[in-house]
């Protein structure tokens, strides 16, 4: 395992705000580092936003807005949900930043001198979801293989790069990787087989400029056209590391080559060649080093459909945080959601996300295994040491069941599966031994036991705890706090030795993961599930029920509606009003003019997940004061409380779009 490591996520495309995908990925990198920080070693961990290309310039021209000002509010939503989620990566990149242009351009000269870039003229099918070109053969009956949609004609005279000639460099590269540290260039090995099949099979220059559309870098010496966007956003990984000089060894090929630093790249498996085939030769044909390794993960689908708007399935990781704490009373949301993408899918599977295992693993492994392992020892501490809450514990010699060897058994899973990029059977590890301490209270019975063994026992499982507590600290970094401080151990996250001796005054016992009984469940399955007009379930009855038994008003004329002016609005900041439990205080677009609301939505959404959506706003009602601010306009929703809907649009429009 090397002592340096530089964790990446893809800079994601600011054409839309993060869901279960983009959260997955961030997860798994943030994982790793903490994991890797954890083990004392020296590492980075760089997330962002890919803010350019045609793709951004049509939806910020669709909203009437600049893309820089479309990409600012999507940058600002993906940030926002990062810090929700309890990331910790060191920096956040966009390809907007000035200093990421630069170090672009730069790189595009050395290619231009090293001669590897040419101007030709060009003709191609062009796919403006990809960014991408495809080759005649590629084409799936004339359209986009990855997004089934019509791709573009573009003929244009654009700069190419000679990536024809990178086969046998590409090749050699990767046989070089699996000679030296025994695992190919991509894992899982499915993908590696993929990108060399692609790269066997011959490879084309490739187009990397633009001449049709203007948001993008420019390319040196030719304003007319831009740098092609893939180039540009690949380069976001090294040139995060070129910000301060203090930063080059993140990405240095001397301490690569010793083994000394791992750079490793993390994606879904659909932008594995642009990573394993393109990055690497622009990066050697520039006279860089390539990256270390390119980890492609599987693809989440959603109760088994593709996640998509028109479907409705779209997870947004910030609603389901805040329900789960809304509905639990607790704040788990966060580190539940983390462990349950962790363990339900190994990393490189595809996997399904349902809300049912959710609930279920929730359940069954983070209130009864771990929550319960705690709350029952600290309960049991406290029953047979009222006094004072204090355990001596000295290792036990004749144990009933050795924790010993299970703690060992677990500590080297734990590790393998780390520098395996495993964390899924790092979780299981952790798990072994949860369920081991379990084991070992149930047998070594203390409640049987004499005063002197009753605290040999708990000390055992108290020493365990702490253990646990630093393993899923990578994972769930907020539970593993609370378990330390419910240990009384005052000790940030570390590689833990276990003890033979040590004293513990513990805290009372407060649940870690309260569980979810079935009215709780039944309510949160409501909330996720998409509901169609005859679906039944906590909030379709109490709206039923309202909507029966509130009389209808007294009739309006066409006259009277026309009066209202309602239209589109897009949230795009959100904040609780200090004291005033059920309001927000929301900024809303309406077309191009923005309006502070107050809302008495805050039973029902947290700020955060409001943000970025659109809902129907009554834009003419007279200004008034609530809570003490001002609200000028308001926005419709269903219901009361928790209980209550935002109006929403089952198409994209724009803020402003007239509703009537
Ligand atoms: O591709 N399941 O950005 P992007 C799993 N800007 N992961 C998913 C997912 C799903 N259903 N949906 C998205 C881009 N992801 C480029 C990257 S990098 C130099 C440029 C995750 O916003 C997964 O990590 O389309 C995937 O690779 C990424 O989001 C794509 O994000």
């Amino acid at each position: 395992m090397s002592e340096r490591i530089y964790v990446t996520t893809p800079i994601y495309y600011v054409s839309d705000v993060p869901h279960l995908g983009h959260a997955y990925t961030t997860v798994v990198a943030d994982t790793l580092a903490r994991y890797h920080r954890l083990r004392g070693h020296d590492s980075r961990f760089l997330t962002g936003t890919d803010d350019h290309g045609q793709k951004i310039e049509r939806m910020a021209a669709s909203k009437g807005q600049t893309p820089k000002q479309y990409a600012d509010g999507i940058a600002a939503a993906y940030q926002s949900c990062w810090r929700t989620l309890g990331m910790s990566n060191d920096d956040f990149i966009r390809t907007t930043d000035p200093d990421h242009e630069a170090v672009v351009q730069d790189i595009w000269r050395r290619l231009v001198e090293r001669g590897w870039i040419v101007l030709r003229p060009y003709q191609g099918w062009y796919c403006v979801a990809c960014e991408q070109f495809y080759p005649d053969k590629e084409l799936d009956d004339g359209k986009c293989p990855v997004h089934k949609r019509a791709v573009e004609r573009v003929e244009e005279e654009n700069y190419f790069f000679k990536l024809s000639q990178w086969q046998k460099p590409l090749q050699e590269f990767y046989d070089r990787v699996l000679r030296e540290t025994g695992r190919p260039f991509v894992e899982p090995a499915i993908r590696m087989n993929e990108v060399r099949a692609f790269v066997d099979a011959g490879l084309e220059d490739l187009s990397v400029s633009r001449a049709t559309f203007k948001w993008g870098i420019p390319v040196p010496g030719d304003p007319r056209q831009v740098i092609y966007v893939w180039l540009d956003a690949l380069t976001n990984y090294y040139s995060a590391t070129r910000r301060d000089p203090s930063l080059a060894r993140f990405w240095d090929g001397d301490a690569m080559a010793r083994g000394e630093l791992q750079v490793v790249h993390l994606m879904g498996k659909e932008i594995t060649r642009f990573h394993a085939v393109y990055w690497p030769a622009f990066l050697m044909a520039a006279g860089l080093p390539p990256p270390s390794k390119i980890i492609a993960h599987g693809w989440w689908t959603v109760d088994g459909e593709k996640m998509s708007k028109t479907a409705g399935n779209v997870v947004d990781p910030n609603r389901l945080v805040a329900d789960l704490d809304a509905v639990v009373g607790a704040k788990v949301g966060v580190d539940a959601f983390r462990y349950f993408v962790l363990r339900e899918v190994p990393l490189g599977a595809d996997g399904d996300f349902s809300h049912e295992s959710l609930l279920t693993r929730y359940n069954a492994e983070l209130a009864n295994d771990l929550g319960n392992l705690l709350n029952r020892t600290l309960g049991m501490v406290w029953k047979y040491f009222p006094d004072d809450g204090v355990i001596r514990y000295q290792r036990a010699e004749a144990a009933p069941i050795d924790l010993a060897s299970a703690f060992a058994a677990a500590q080297q899973e734990y590790e393998k599966a780390f520098a395996g990029f495993a964390p899924s059977k790092a979780l299981e590890a952790v798990w072994s031994l949860v369920r081991a301490a379990n084991a070992y209270i149930d047998k070594a019975a203390p409640w049987k036991q004499p005063r002197e063994s009753q605290a040999a026992i708990l000390g055992e499982v108290l020493e365990t705890c702490r253990i646990l507590a630093h393993w899923v600290s990578p994972v769930m970094p907020d539970k593993a706090a609370a378990i330390l401080r419910q240990l009384g151990v005052a000790e940030a996250p570390c590689w833990p030795e276990r003890r033979t001796s040590a004293v513990f005054h513990v805290e009372k016992a407060t649940p870690l993961f309260p569980r979810i009984d079935d009215d709780r469940k039944k309510e949160l399955l409501a909330r996720w599930t998409p509901k169609p007009a005859t679906a039944t379930g906590t909030a379709t009855q109490t709206a039923t029920q309202a909507a029966t038994t509130t009389p209808v008003k007294p009739t309006v004329t066409f006259d009277d509606f026309a009066k209202l002016d309602l239209r589109v609005a897009e949230i795009v900041a959100a904040e609780r009003v200090p004291k005033k439990d059920k309001l927000l205080k929301l900024s809303v677009d309406v077309g191009g003019e923005m309006r502070q609301v107050v809302a008495g939505i805050a039973a029902a959404y947290a700020p955060e997940a409001l943000v970025g959506r659109r809902a129907i706003f009554l834009a003419n009602l007279k200004p008034a004061k609530i809570g003490g601010i001002v609200s000028e306009g308001m926005i419709l929703a269903a219901g009361e409380e928790q209980i209550l809907a935002l109006s929403a649009l089952d198409r994209d429009c724009p803020p402003g779009t007239k509703v009537r």
